[in-house]
């Protein structure tokens, strides 16, 4: 049998150490609003601020978190009473906006409110800001957002009939802020604000995303790969003219 070529010994040498390339699987963090409008896990602290608009549009301000039994609601103008109590679409619509201490990719949003029999309706929507620089929600309205800077992660549909929880953001963005509030059809259209939603969420979970690859070039990657690629081929030619 005719020995593997020395360039196809070094190419397989190389697909096998980016193969052999280390996984390493992380454990969700979740990070838990059942007692206060703060909390810390895994390392990463969160603080949250209640958001909405007029009722009729316009630029966003802020309004008062309140930690239920259930999870945060938005009380807004300190006047609601359930179910306008939760983060809501009746009137006003509103979100809670989670500040972490570093970029998380978040993957589950739980609700603690309503229950699947309670009547109410429980659509949110979720955004992730991954714009440049700072940005400043009194300057916003929910129409703008996706074009400052705020990526749209989904909207996810009855939360209450799925335990309480929607897995989200299947694309895995990563952001130190996120926009959990009831289904809203300014950021982005949806089918859902017909019946009216009323949540208050309970939990976020995630993880870290992977720290970015090692300065030296200790691994790999694809375009080092590509050039190896390359000189191999060329080295096979010279090899070649000389046989
Ligand atoms: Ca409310
Ligand atoms: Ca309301
Ligand atoms: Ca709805």
């Amino acid at each position: 049998m005719k020995a593997p070529t020395l360039h196809k010994r070094l190419l397989a040498a190389a697909l096998g150490g980016a193969l052999l390339a280390p996984v390493t699987a992380l454990a969700d963090i979740t990070w838990s609003f059942a007692s206060g409008t703060s909390t810390s896990s895994g390392g990463i602290s969160v603080g949250t601020s209640g958001w909405a608009d007029t009722g009729t549009g316009g630029t966003l301000r802020q309004h008062t978190v309140v930690p239920w039994s259930g999870g945060l609601g938005v009380n807004l103008f300190n006047s609601e009473s359930s179910p306008n109590h939760a983060v809501d679409n009746d009137g006003a619509d509103e979100f809670v906006l989670f500040a972490f201490s570093e970029a998380v990719t978040l993957n589950e949003v739980t609700i603690g409110w309503p229950s699947a029999s309670s009547g109410y309706d429980s659509d949110i929507s979720v955004l992730a800001y991954t714009g440049a620089g700072s940005f400043d929600l009194t300057t916003e309205t929910y129409g703008d957002l996706t074009s400052d800077g705020w990526s749209f992660i989904g909207h996810y549909a009855n939360l209450a009939q799925t335990s309480g929880t929607a897995t989200i953001n299947t694309g895995q963005v990563s952001s130190s802020y996120w926009l959990v509030g009831a289904a809203n059809d300014q950021v982005s259209p949806t089918g859902l604000t017909g019946a009216k939603d009323y949540v208050k969420i309970l939990s976020l979970s995630g993880v870290t995303p992977p720290p970015p690859p090692p300065p030296n070039n200790s691994v790999p990657e694809p375009l080092s790969l590509g050039l190896l690629g390359l000189g191999l081929v060329g080295l096979a030619r010279r090899r070649r003219s000389k046989d």
